[in-house]
Formats: C-alpha cells, sequence, structure tokens
C-alpha cells in the first residue's frame, strides 16, 4: 500500500503529475491512498501522519512547502517506513528519505534568462511572476533566472511577485503590476505557464499584446501553453515534465527489493519556442 500525498491541483502541471501516479498504480495494480493537500502545508503533514498509523508500505510526498517535515520524516523512519519525494524537495537530513525525483530548476530558470537575453540583446525591463515562495522550485528557478540575467546590465527586473503557481493569481498580480508600471514593462517571467497564462489575460485587457509588446517566457511546457505559442502570445516555455508515475513505481519496486537508488534523480527538460508548437502540440502527453 502506497501512502501519497499530492499538493493540491494548483496548476495544469500538477493535474497532469496526479494522473501519471494514479495510473501508473493502476496499471501495476498497486493500492494508492491518494490525499489531496489542498496546496495547505498542515494538512499534507495531517497526511502523512495518518498514513504512518496506517501502517502503509511506503509514502510519496509532493510537498507544498520544503520546512517543517523533520518532525513527520523522523517518525517515518521511526516507523521504518520509506520516504519518496516527487516534483519537489524538503529542507530535511537527506537520511530521512530515499530519493527525491525532480528536474533541475535553476537549470530551468537559466534557460528561461538566457532565452530572454538573446531575444532582447540584452535590455528588458521584466515582471517576475514568483512561484509559491516556501517551495524550493520556486527559490532555484528565482536563482537560475538572476544568474542569467545578471550578465547583462541593462536587464532589470522591475518588480517580483507571487502568483502561487496559479492562473488567477498570475492574472491577478499582473493588473495590478501593469498599472503600477504603465508603459514600462517589456518583458514576463513566470515560474510556470498557469501564472503566465493568467497575466496574458492581463495584458490583453489593458489593450497589449502578449507576445509582441511584451515578450512572456515561462517553466512547465503544458498543452495550454501550446495553444498559446500558437497563438503567438507566448513565445517560449522551458519543458518540466510531470509523468512521475512510471519512474517513480520503478524506484519504489527497486526499493521494495532493497536495492540502493540514487539520493536525487534529474528529469531533463529542454527549451521549446513558439515555431514549434503548431508542430509538436499533437505528441504532447500533458
Ligand atoms: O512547475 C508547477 C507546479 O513542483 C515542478 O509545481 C513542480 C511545479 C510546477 O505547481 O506548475
Amino acid at each position: 500500500m502506497v501512502g501519497f500525498s499530492q499538493t493540491g491541483a494548483e496548476s495544469s502541471w500538477r493535474v497532469a503529475h496526479s494522473k501519471s501516479i494514479q495510473e501508473e498504480a493502476d496499471k501495476r495494480r498497486l493500492q494508492l491512498l491518494f490525499a489531496d493537500g489542498q496546496n495547505v502545508h498542515n494538512n499534507q503533514v495531517n497526511a502523512v501522519n495518518g498514513f504512518i498509523t496506517k501502517g502503509v508500505d511506503i509514502i510519496v510526498i509532493a510537498p507544498q512547502e520544503s520546512l517543517g517535515w523533520k518532525p513527520t520524516l523522523k517518525e517515518a523512519k521511526r516507523a521504518g517506513i520509506p520516504v519518496v519525494l516527487t516534483s519537489r524537495g524538503v529542507d530535511a537530513d537527506e537520511d530521512l528519505y530515499e530519493t527525491v525525483l525532480v528536474a533541475d530548476f535553476v537549470w530551468e530558470g537559466r534557460q528561461a534568462g538566457d532565452w530572454l537575453a538573446k531575444q532582447t540583446n540584452g535590455s528588458a525591463r521584466i515582471i517576475e511572476l514568483v512561484g509559491t515562495p516556501a517551495a524550493d522550485v520556486a527559490t532555484m528557478r528565482k536563482a537560475g533566472f538572476a544568474e542569467a540575467i545578471a550578465k547583462h546590465p541593462d536587464m532589470k527586473i522591475i518588480a517580483s511577485q507571487s502568483g502561487d503557481f496559479t492562473r488567477t493569481k498570475g492574472k491577478a498580480v499582473m493588473e495590478t503590476l501593469l498599472s503600477a508600471h504603465k508603459g514600462e514593462i517589456n518583458a514576463v517571467y513566470a515560474h510556470n505557464d498557469d501564472m503566465a497564462l493568467g497575466a496574458i489575460q492581463a495584458i490583453e485587457a489593458a489593450g497589449l499584446k502578449p507576445g509582441k509588446d511584451i515578450l512572456v517566457v515561462s517553466i512547465d511546457a503544458v498543452k495550454p501553453a501550446f495553444e498559446a505559442m500558437i497563438e503567438g502570445k507566448l513565445n517560449a516555455t522551458v519543458e518540466c515534465n510531470p509523468m512521475h508515475g512510471p519512474l517513480l513505481f520503478d524506484t519504489i519496486e527497486k526499493i521494495a527489493r532493497g536495492e540502493k537508488v540514487p539520493k536525487r534523480t534529474i528529469v531533463p527538460g529542454k527549451v521549446l519556442e513558439s515555431d514549434q508548437a503548431a508542430a509538436l502540440i499533437g505528441s504532447r502527453p500533458y
């Protein structure tokens, strides 16, 4: 029996991630206890404590936040229940979990920064839409982008604010920043596609052309982002593959057989630009 504590359903990426894991469990006829954390850290901690009490065989956590996991992970260790992390990491000693399945989030941020530097010849006035601040993925995507644009003195982040990885908050934050920085903005860097799609709505509502008046670059490469790229409203996205199901259960089976697994497993990605979208959209699994 596998106990899986999911962040919630904050983005298209997250929905695809849940589906991939649930489908793979079904395919392998494994019992999966799925707990939706509703994007609240304490809900996840309570769910994991419930899994420990229930005596599940293994615990899988996609953490909403990276802090505040040590006591619960120590409890799981005391109970002899291995823990696997997916999609984000936690701020705890590595010996408190078996492995973490993630993308290289710093690399993703760097790719977005390098792409924007090339498109703007190193001159841009940027709005950064940050993910959930307490999540390690947001900290690392922010650091990678900052590192890339630091090489270009005329690339400036004029405002950086969290949209919590959601389309709704991405739109609301962009509306506020468009009116606060009228006529100054020529680029948006969003930590995920859902916030970028919200920002695109706000840019259009302000009478501007997303993808032209204001360049938009983001991360995830979900299908709605391809649709926006085909419309020329999103310029590029860095792929972050959510289909963790097969890799996760291969890893779980190795752990169950007592085999050693690496502490960190990086899921690769690539930069995808709008002129590639029409040809690729049909073959996208998420
Ligand atoms: O980019 C975003 C989701 O942890 C990699 O979480 C994941 C991120 C993903 O909300 O869409």
